[in-house]
């Protein structure tokens, strides 16, 4: 589906995103700011990651923060993907060392129902502090995110971070009604998460269906496909990323929920990558890829990350576009003038 750009810029990410040429490839990396930081440990102490979350000056400046060291061709908002839910009344909590937590895990169709909708007002400081960003990164382009509607409905049915997501699968094939009244009712919050955020002025979205990995391709079709292909096609103006990991045969179905780019992890190479996207929809134009470094391998030093950084740039020319990225997020001990010299080594690279 053609979309409409509002967005005339030259910002390279943004070109790329069209799969048009752009001045040089374009670079960030997926939780870019936050955990590597010392400056953002220093902001961040003593106060929680939802209060943070919520603190529009605070949230600028660590978006900024990783911008000014790196030189990085987006920033990524400082959000996370539960601040909708929290924001419209869902009773959770992200705990240091764990991740997000919710009180009373969903299980039936009471808790389905009760389900609240999302209010833009309620997520109101969030777009004050992407006013605050625009004011602020000049021409670097401010990327807004969500969590898909499987990732999210795994925090809330499973409780917590999951390793094998059981209760969530078996809810999905026990109950397929409920299941999918569950993920529409999490597609709207995320649509209207999404929109707020395009109005607020974001210039790029990225849909995190961080563990959609774990399902099959059929469960992914039957189950989830409908429901983020929904939230895609809500967000009209601005490009659209969509990423998950161990997502390799997953790609195809990925690419049929429509977005503008797709994230692939490092397991898959991006040449073979877009082979499997072209191969699942041979009438559509040559897909835009975003990846793919291992963030592991940001520990291996300057020769192998140089290789590394060379050969993706090789294998990314295999797409319309390529958005350098890792294949998943920065790890937390990562050095963090790694990672600028990764991007000015990406940005040396044609
Ligand atoms: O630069 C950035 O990307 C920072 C902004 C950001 C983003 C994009 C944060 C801050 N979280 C996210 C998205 C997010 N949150 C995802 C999708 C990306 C991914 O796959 O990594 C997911 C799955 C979450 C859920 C989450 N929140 C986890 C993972 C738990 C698990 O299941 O393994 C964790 C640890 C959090 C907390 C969190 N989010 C962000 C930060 C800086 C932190 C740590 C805060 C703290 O402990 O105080």
């Amino acid at each position: 589906m053609a979309v409409e750009m509002s967005d005339n810029t030259t910002a390279p990410l943004l070109v790329a995103a069209r799969g048009g040429v752009p001045a040089r490839t374009p670079v960030w990396f997926m939780r870019q700011a936050g955990r590597s930081l010392p400056e953002y440990r220093a902001l961040r102490a003593g106060t929680s990651m939802l209060d943070a979350c919520f603190d529009p000056e605070m949230v600028c400046e660590i978006t900024l923060q990783p911008v000014r060291r790196h030189d990085v061709d987006g920033a990524i908002l400082f959000s996370d993907i539960v601040v909708p839910l929290k924001a419209a009344g869902v009773d959770l909590d992200i705990v240091p060392g764990t991740g997000p937590v919710v009180a009373k895990p969903v299980s039936g169709r009471a808790d389905v129902d009760a389900l609240p909708v999302l209010e833009p007002e309620q997520v109101q400081p969030v777009a004050d502090a992407i006013g605050l960003l625009n004011a602020r990164l000049g021409d670097v382009p401010l990327i807004g995110f969500a969590g898909a509607p499987f990732t999210l409905a795994s925090y809330l049915v499973e409780g917590g971070p999951s390793r094998n997501h059981e209760r969530t699968k078996a809810l999905m094939h026990a109950d397929p009604d409920l299941w999918h009244a569950l993920l529409a009712k999490i597609a709207d919050i995320t649509a209207e998460f999404l929109r707020v955020q395009v109005a607020a002025g974001v210039r790029a979205v990225q849909l995190f269906d961080s563990w959609a990995g774990a399902l099959s391709e059929r469960d992914y079709r039957r189950f989830v496909l409908p429901h983020s292909k929904r939230v895609l096609e809500s967000v009209t103006d601005v490009p659209r990323i969509h990423f998950g990991v161990g997502t390799g045969e997953l790609l195809p179905a990925m690419r049929e929920a429509g977005a503008d780019v797709v994230g692939v992890d490092w397991r898959t190479p991006l040449d073979v990558a877009v082979r499997r996207l072209v191969a699942a929809a041979p009438d559509r134009p040559l897909p835009v890829v975003q990846g793919n470094l291992d963030p592991a391998l940001l520990f291996a030093g300057e020769e192998v990350v140089r290789a590394e950084v060379d050969r993706i740039v090789e294998e990314g020319r295999a797409a319309a576009g390529h958005i350098f990225n890792l294949g998943h997020g920065v790890l937390p001990d990562t050095d963090p003038d790694m990672i600028t010299k990764a991007v000015e080594w990406v940005h040396r690279s044609r």
